[in-house]
């Protein structure tokens, strides 16, 4: 399998290279005509990421309307082709 010599093939802990994740957040903007949210998330191990802002996608089936800026919401998120990243489920705390 050489095409697959990047990816760990160990057992065990979620690998860096995980395609989905829970989260927590606070949501910063919402562009619901373009399906945007930015949210400000805490540290998403299983990315590797570290607490950041970010401007995300909402899958269509996020209602958008229940948040507004200011809102902490858990989230799951899914990494999607050419590194864009959709928020699949999101709800308020
Ligand atoms: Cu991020």
């Amino acid at each position: 399998m050489d095409t697959m010599k990047g990816m760990p093939d160990k057992g065990g802990a979620k690998p860096a290279g995980a395609t989905s994740a829970s989260a927590v957040g606070t949501v910063e903007a919402i562009d619901a005509q373009n399906r945007k949210i930015k949210l400000k998330h805490e540290p998403i191990a299983a990315f590797g990421w570290p607490s950041m802002s970010m401007e995300m996608t909402a899958a269509p089936s996020v209602d958008l309307a229940k948040v507004k800026p200011g809102s902490k919401v858990n989230f799951t998120l899914s990494k999607g082709a050419n590194d864009t990243y959709t928020v699949d489920a999101l709800s308020v705390q």
